[in-house]
């Protein structure tokens, strides 16, 4: 009996040999070189996998894998991703998209898709800026923010990605940060080995037009008071000093110091699979300054997913009625002549 042994893949093998042309310093290297590094161990071989964007900087992402990518239509890469899985359920999909890209022009496609459950990776780079259309606002702007295309500060609320995602009941929703790059690795790779629509949204850095937007989440100073690591099962702790926590007052999160009369056992304890996302939501719904910003998985739980449910029914239709013939329906039933 011979054995052969599968080559051991590295970054290396999933980098395209085109030039990146993001701007030097811009965040998206990051987020590129951390799926670089994450894909070797999934065991899944490049020719596998398929990277689907829209428009966008973040959209150049297929450019630079050595996998199969589709560079598609602005706010469409959902809906061209949902025929690909639901057709080649044998391949690895991500969707790449950004904040423009999926909640503007994207949004409802991004929420059908999150809502589906097909087995799909959507990683959105929230930079809260249209980076290559050069600084105009987007819809996770804050109130006030004065752009290009909002002279005398914006003035619609912002949208909270997670939020929505959570709102879809979409069954893993996780964040992290573009200089975090450890716990970017692990949240890439968390959001890969999930059954069913993983939805990651990255703080992204766009140096050149909305420089510093998650300096309070990236600060070494600061980022221990304004950001909160999420551990399943374990209490809501941050700070410096590992001295404060989140606990819940009625249906409201708000911030405590330990010591003082309130223990760990006071504070709200992270449950990333608890079947009603209402928790989960309330989380997303905290922000800077009033809160710190959770990172990490908000929820991870297991739905049916929409390609297994999809091709269950194509063999039980295939049983029933045999294989089709395409050019037979296309000739079927009312047809005419266009003279
Ligand atoms: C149908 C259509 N409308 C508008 C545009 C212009 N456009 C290109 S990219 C973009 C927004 C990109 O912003 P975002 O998704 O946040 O990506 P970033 O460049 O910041 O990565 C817009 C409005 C377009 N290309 N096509
Ligand atoms: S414009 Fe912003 S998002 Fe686009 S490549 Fe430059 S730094 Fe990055």
């Amino acid at each position: 009996m011979s054995t052969t042994s599968l080559p051991v893949l590295t970054a290396n093998d999933f980098a395209s040999d085109q030039d990146v042309r993001w701007c030097p310093g811009c965040g998206d290297y990051s987020i590129l070189a951390q799926m670089k590094k994450v894909l070797p161990s999934l065991g899944v071989p490049p020719e596998k996998m398929v990277f689907v964007s829209g428009i966008g900087c973040s959209s150049r992402f297929p450019y630079y894998m050595n996998t199969y990518g589709i560079h598609s239509i602005h706010g469409r890469a959902p809906a061209v991703a949902t025929g690909l899985k639901a057709s080649r359920p044998d391949l690895m999909v991500w969707v790449i998209t950004g904040d423009g890209d999926g909640l503007s022009i994207g949004g409802n496609h991004l929420m059908h898709a999150i809502r589906r459950n097909l087995d799909i990776n959507i990683v959105l780079f929230n930079n809260r800026i249209y980076g290559l259309t050069k600084g105009q606002y987007s819809p996770t702007s804050p109130l006030g923010k004065v752009t290009k295309s909002t002279p005398m500060g914006a003035i619609d609320n912002p949208l909270h990605p997670l939020s929505i995602a959570i709102g879809c009941e979409g069954t893993f929703i996780a964040r992290s940060i573009d200089t975090n790059i450890k716990h970017l690795g692990a949240m890439l790779k968390r959001a890969a080995e999930h059954r069913g629509t993983s939805f990651i949204e990255v703080y992204q850095n766009c140096n050149v037009f909305n420089d510093g937007a998650f300096d309070y989440a990236t600060d070494r100073e600061t980022k221990a008071d304004t950001t909160i690591e999420l551990e399943h099962g374990k209490p809501l702790i941050f700070g410096k000093n590992r001295d404060k926590g989140i606990r819940l007052n009625g249906m409201n999160p708000e911030v405590v110091e330990l010591g003082k009369g309130i223990s760990e056992d006071d504070l709200l304890f992270h449950d990333e699979q608890a079947p009603e996302p209402s928790l989960a939501y309330l989380l997303s719904r905290m922000s800077y300054p009033e809160f710190p910003e959770p990172i990490g998985v908000f929820r991870a739980v297991n739905h049916p997913m929409y390609d297994d449910l999809l091709n269950a029914q194509v063999v039980e239709a295939r049983k029933a009625r045999g294989d089709g013939d395409l050019s037979k329906l296309f000739n079927s039933g009312e047809t005419w002549t266009v003279a």
